[in-house]
């Protein structure tokens, strides 16, 4: 029979108690805490104008756990990032508490006697998670996996030729490029440098080739060596 990985996770962890777990309980609901300790999550918030995503836990007030997003939608998968988790505690006999099963350690909590709603601002990276009550979290359980963000490449053009060395744009924004670089000169190369990098095709190179590189803020200087005139601003 298959056996859920937070249900594993659960008795691997049965010893690991802590006082709100057992205060409110009988022995035989004392193998509780599902999550261990947290390290990372706990991070001051940062601030934009309209916050982080929001994230709403709800326990109780009967034998239920959830996890959804700010439009009441159940949580599987998150992008990695900043959430505001805000957490509806219904019940005086469930709390709703958060662990990370990747690193094996309890992020957040409310306490099992606690009625209401609290507030937490959490940093979620790239791993799986598992929500529970402490109290019963063979009942009360749920998991997510939170992915890394999308990188976007964005793609720029170079060209050198008998008499000039030139890119598709003259200011952008930082980031992680493919760069197509024409070089149809058999004497002169295309050479770009500035904040982290510095990459160039031969003299003697004639062709196209395609560089993968991450553009800083900066300025960027261009052109066919030794004359690095052209300049590519990046903010
Ligand atoms: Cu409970």
């Amino acid at each position: 029979m298959a056996i859920p990985g937070s249900y594993v996770l659960i008795l691997r962890l049965a010893n690991e108690l802590t006082g709100s777990d057992v205060d409110h309980h009988p022995a035989g609901m004392r193998i509780a805490v599902v999550l261990g300790l947290l390290v990372l999550a706990f991070v001051p918030a940062t601030g934009t104008a309209d916050g982080p995503p929001q994230l709403v836990g709800t326990d109780g007030p009967g034998f239920t756990i959830d996890l959804t997003d700010a439009n009441g939608r159940h949580v599987d998968t998150l992008v990695a990032g900043q959430y505001q988790l805000l957490v509806h505690d219904l019940s005086d006999i469930h709390n709703w508490a958060l662990g990370s099963q990747t690193t094996n350690t309890r992020i957040l909590q409310t306490d099992v006697p606690f009625v209401g709603d609290q507030t937490f601002t959490l940093t979620l990276i790239p791993g799986r998670y598992a929500y529970a009550c402490s109290a019963h979290p063979f009942d009360m359980n749920g998991t997510f996996v939170v992915v890394p963000p999308a990188v976007t490449t964005k793609s720029l053009s170079a060209k050198v030729d008998a008499r000039t060395a030139t890119m598709s744009v003259k200011q952008t924004a930082a980031g992680h490029y493919r760069i197509t670089v024409r070089d149809s000169s058999k004497t002169r190369n295309f050479h770009l440098v500035g904040p982290g990098v510095n990459r160039h095709t031969t003299k003697a190179f004639k062709g196209t080739v395609t560089w993968t590189l991450d553009l800083g803020a900066g300025t960027y200087r261009f052109g066919s060596d030794p004359r690095l005139t052209g300049r590519l601003a990046v903010s």
